[in-house]
């Protein structure tokens, strides 16, 4: 009996062991496939292609941001320049008489603006109805009389700063009872290279407008022609 007894924790011994090997060994085979690891070189190609990636991404992005701002500039350039021009083919369109004294001025006399109220000589945004530059509020506009003097818009060059000229508006000032009196000249735009006026009929003006910032130009030229006949 003892016999078969010492066989049999022999035989168990055994098996006992052989399992524990193969769990070593299965152990070993799942630590290896679960943790590869990386080499030092294959650390420093990844790092490598990493940064060629990063590099390439950041040329990328910068290019996009400096086209981005070479726009937006340009588009600033030519909104102020468009500004300009509109508003003086505005006044030019109203007109009944274009002056040129200058290549680079241009002054017209005044029809449109309806903002003053000429019976009691008050200011008011929503206007009277009668066009301000009619002073006596008769129907006719500028008629050269005490009671009703011309009424012009100046359009000319401040050239105060010599790297920065400014196109400039000058109206009348609807707002005293001084008929004569102007408001404080407005801003039109900046960085004006060229502003170029030519009277090629009574009343046809030809405006030619550049504008430069040193890396952009804008260049504008239209024909306007005047509306009102006396
Ligand atoms: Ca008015
Ligand atoms: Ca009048
Ligand atoms: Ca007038
Ligand atoms: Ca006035």
């Amino acid at each position: 009996m003892k016999y078969w007894n010492d066989k049999l924790t022999a035989s168990n011994g055994l098996k006992a062991r052989g399992k524990l090997a193969r769990l070593k060994s299965l152990r070993k085979s799942f630590t290896m496939k679960d943790s590869p690891g990386f080499t030092l070189i294959e650390l420093l190609i990844s790092i490598a292609i990493l940064s060629v990636i990063m590099i390439g991404l950041n040329q990328v992005m910068g290019s996009a941001l400096s086209a981005h701002r070479q726009t937006t500039e340009k588009t600033e350039l030519l909104a102020q320049a468009r500004y300009a021009m509109e508003r003086m083919v505005m006044f030019v369109q109203e007109t009944d008489q274009i002056e040129v004294p200058s290549v680079d001025k241009l002054v017209v006399n005044e029809r449109l603006i309806d903002t003053y109220n000429n019976v009691n000589h008050t200011y008011n945004p929503e206007g009277d109805g009668y066009l301000d530059a009619d002073n006596d509020h008769n129907g006719q506009v500028n008629e050269g009389t005490v009671e009703d003097p011309p009424d012009k818009i100046t359009f000319d060059l401040d050239k105060t700063d010599g790297n920065n000229w400014k196109l400039m508006e000058e109206m009348p000032d609807y707002e005293t009872a001084d008929l004569y009196d102007s408001k404080e000249k407005k801003v039109l735009c900046e960085r004006v290279t060229t502003f170029q006026c030519t009277l090629l009929a009574p009343n046809l003006v030809e405006i030619l407008l550049t504008l430069s910032d040193g890396e952009h130009e804008v260049r504008l030229k239209t024909r306007a022609r005047g509306f009102y006949v006396n």
